[in-house]
């Protein structure tokens, strides 16, 4: 640390030692240099998972983009009387998983509007269902705003009905859901959905349960770092509560085809700087996911240098929450000798992980 002076240096320090950032630091440190931040990202990332970086092989399944909430940021939903609605049969969405059998894929992400009639028992079914087509592959399933209004519209407890699910075979939760907790900023951006609160709740009764989830935030849109560190510290404060969160996914918010178009992209330049920001923040999440279908191949391949060690899976063009929001990939789709490639080429080891980050066995 010799080689920081100024105002960083005491910070610079205390975060190399191990030391936890407090949230009146952390807003401090997002206007320190990028080149900082990502050396001590990436330190912390090497003692997290030394030179390994993550992929899975996993597929999705979007089974409606009807949806009884209308978000301001969402390229995706449509009206149910609308072309471009799609609402799968159970027939067909077991029809998509029979054709990914044997593909080598670990793990299915099931999520997708929130349907005004399919509920908790429906959706208890579907997975029970998936289960007996592909029974080794892990169901990641469920935004905590798909599973809120599923379970409180069943009439059960959050725990009762997340129970349930787990019987039936959900193995895991996703990170959805969550945009930006602080209410000002929620209330403007998708305020017809699940509170914060709520969101929280059915993660940490998850987490309770023996499920791993995943955490999101949705920036660069109309918050700031005030609103983004106070999403990082209710995570944080849930995290030293329970320990259930595996990955935390910072989404960039993707302007093209929704009714907040009229605000621009973040630059690149700040992705990396929310990354690493997460990194160095979250010091007792595992594990900080680039989303590929979302930041696009080269971003990703980028990230790695500010402290990310996980890029989600193969995908298999099975996913259209962000092709329809404008992301590069139009049909986001990677083999794994690709994903092993964009790994490789940004210094780091390759390992794929089932979603509980257990290397595979090839
Ligand atoms: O909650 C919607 C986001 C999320 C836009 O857990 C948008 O492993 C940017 O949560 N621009 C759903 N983002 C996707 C998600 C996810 C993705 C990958 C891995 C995991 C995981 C979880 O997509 C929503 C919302 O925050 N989103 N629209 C948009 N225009």
């Amino acid at each position: 640390m010799e080689l920081v002076t100024g105002k960083y240096k005491d910070l610079a320090e205390k975060i190399d030692a191990g030391g936890r950032v407090t949230p009146e630091e952390a807003i401090l440190l997002t206007e320190a240099p990028l080149s900082l931040l990502g050396f001590l990202a990436v330190r912390i990332k090497k003692r997290k998972s030394g030179d390994e970086v993550y992929y899975n092989r996993n597929f999705h399944v979007e089974p409606t983009n009807i949806c009884v909430f209308n978000c301001k940021f969402c390229s995706y939903r449509r009206p149910a009387d609308s072309p471009e609605a799609w609402d799968y049969t159970v027939d067909e969405i077991l029809e998509q998983v029979q054709r990914r059998k044997g593909s080598g894929a670990t793990e299915v992400h099931i999520t997708g509007g929130v349907h005004p009639r399919n509920g908790l028992y429906y959706y208890a079914d579907l997975i029970k269902k998936i289960k007996q087509v592909v029974p080794d592959i892990s169901v990641k399933a469920f935004s905590a705003i798909e599973l809120g209004y599923m379970i409180r519209k069943a009439g059960l407890s959050f725990r009762d009905g997340l129970a349930l699910l787990k019987n039936a075979g959900m193995d895991s939760i996703p990170g959805g859901g969550a945009e930006i907790f602080a209410n000002e900023i929620r209330s403007r951006i998708c305020p017809e959905k699940g509170s914060a609160e709520e969101w929280l709740e059915i993660h940490g009764e998850a987490h309770k349960l023996g499920l791993t989830t995943n955490a999101t935030m949705l920036y660069g849109h109309i918050e700031n770092w005030e609103h983004r560190i106070d999403h990082l510290n209710r995570l944080r404060k849930l995290q030293d509560e329970t320990g259930g969160f595996n990955a935390f996914i910072p989404l960039k918010y993707r302007n093209k085809n929704n009714s907040m178009s009229a605000i621009g992209e973040v630059s690149i330049v700040e992705d990396m700087r929310m990354l690493a920001v997460s990194r160095i923040f979250l010091d007792n999440f595992p594990h900080i996911k680039a989303y590929w279908a979302m930041y696009g191949k080269t971003v990703t391949e980028l990230a790695l240098a500010y402290g990310a060690d996980d890029i989600d899976g193969t995908i298999d063009d099975s996913t259209k929450i962000y092709s329809m929001a404008g992301a590069e990939e139009r049909k986001p789709s990677m083999s794994s000798a690709e994903m092993e490639r964009l790994i490789k080429n940004a210094g780091y080891i390759p390992v794929e992980r089932d979603t509980f980050y257990n290397p595979v066995k090839k």
